[in-house]
């Protein structure tokens, strides 16, 4: 896959935390783009799993883009890799349509609650977070 010029050019750097590694990005993006850029490198948009990975994604305590998104099915929210939404971490009043916006793609808002996600119209930018996962 050619390099695009898009692609954040710093030499990345990516954490350990409990059988992946994590990206997150210095530059703001749209959803899509920011999942495109992740697929670039390997990896995928992240998905939060467990609430250990929740507190792991809230300390980089930036507004980011994560791997959820209701765009194929209005409130049915799903992961990048396909999977339904079981365990969520909500702002209260989220998700919500705000004004009758299409909002599609979900953003760690409030990095300083556990109720912390927000959905947003995807075409914002944001900062946002890649996984890559050796599960096997
Ligand atoms: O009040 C919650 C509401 O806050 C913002 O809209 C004013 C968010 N939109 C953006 O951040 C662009 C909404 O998604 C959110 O529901
Ligand atoms: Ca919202």
């Amino acid at each position: 896959m050619e390099r695009p010029a898009s692609v954040e050019s710093e030499k990345a750097k990516w954490v350990y935390f409990s059988g992946s590694f994590y990206y997150v990005s210095t530059t703001k993006k749209s959803w899509h783009s920011s999942q495109y850029d992740c697929r670039w490198r390997g990896a995928d948009l992240v998905i939060i799993s467990s609430r250990e990975e929740e507190e792991f994604t809230r300390m980089f305590q930036k507004r980011a883009w994560i791997g959820l998104t209701d765009r194929i099915r209005e409130g049915s929210f799903k992961w990048v890799d396909g999977t339904a939404l079981t365990r969520s971490c909500w702002r209260f009043g989220e998700p919500n349509q705000f004004k009758g916006r299409n909002e599609d793609c979900v953003e760690i808002q409030n990095f300083d609650s556990e109720r912390s996600w927000n959905d947003a119209q995807c075409a914002n930018e944001n900062y946002w977070i890649c996984e890559k996962n050796f599960d096997i």
